[in-house]
């Protein structure tokens, strides 16, 4: 919920009508650990080839121990996001060394890979994804975090973990209720498509197109 990252990633996702958490995680390299295969993390969408201009993902990496070239900071082939498989391939990563609470962001399309460790300590990071709220998230927030808990937190960080709609027609619950609504107890009605003719000129084109009935 920081205002600054979160408000980076709601800004480079703007292009979606609802930005969700996507997966949290605790990474830790230890000592003799060998570097990670790189990865473009938009590849958990089953492989799916996005549009180089479509982002799915915004990414980051919070220190919490220093992040250095011996313990395994993370590798980055900067510039390959837009880039095919093979011309990615070519592009030397480098590693990004973070101070201890520090943060890293990174897009679901860059080829990067934790790195191995050398040293002999552990490299500890914490990797908080979010995504465009269309899609599956990585890490079911429904079961990880049950009702129970979920009841104690925040509305606004329950609609970011997956407590509200994630486009017009997803994500409600029975008879088109809110699913914040439903866990709060209430009753109220997730929002049509009507509701969304301001959110952008596609919404706005779909509502006009409508007959009367
Ligand atoms: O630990 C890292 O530096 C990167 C981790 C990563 O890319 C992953 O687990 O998908």
């Amino acid at each position: 919920m920081n205002p600054l990252v979160l408000g980076t990633a709601r800004r480079f996702l703007a292009h979606a009508s609802a930005v969700q958490l996507h997966l949290t995680q605790l990474v830790s390299i230890g000592p003799g650990e060998t570097r990670q295969k790189l990865h473009r993390d938009q590849m958990a969408f089953d492989l799916y080839p996005f549009p180089a201009n479509y982002h799915v993902q915004c990414n980051t990496m919070w220190a919490l121990t220093d992040f250095t070239i011996d313990n395994g900071a993370t590798h980055i082939c900067a510039g390959t996001s837009a880039m095919t498989d093979d011309d990615a391939a070519l592009v030397p990563s480098f590693q990004a060394e973070l101070p201890r609470g520090a943060v890293l962001l990174y897009d679901g399309k860059v080829l990067h890979g934790g790195g191995a460790n050398n040293s002999d300590g552990p490299r500890h990071g914490v990797n908080l994804t979010y995504s465009v709220g269309w899609v599956r998230q990585e890490e079911n927030q429904f079961l990880s975090c049950p009702p129970e808990v979920a009841r104690t937190l925040d509305d606004e960080l329950l609609k970011l973990m997956g407590y509200q709609q994630g486009a017009f027609a997803l994500g409600y619950v029975g008879d088109q209720q809110d699913p914040l609504a439903v866990l709060r107890g209430t009753d109220e009605k997730t929002r049509l498509v009507g509701d969304y003719a301001d959110q952008s000129d596609a919404y706005g084109a779909f509502v006009d197109d409508l007959p009367d009935v």
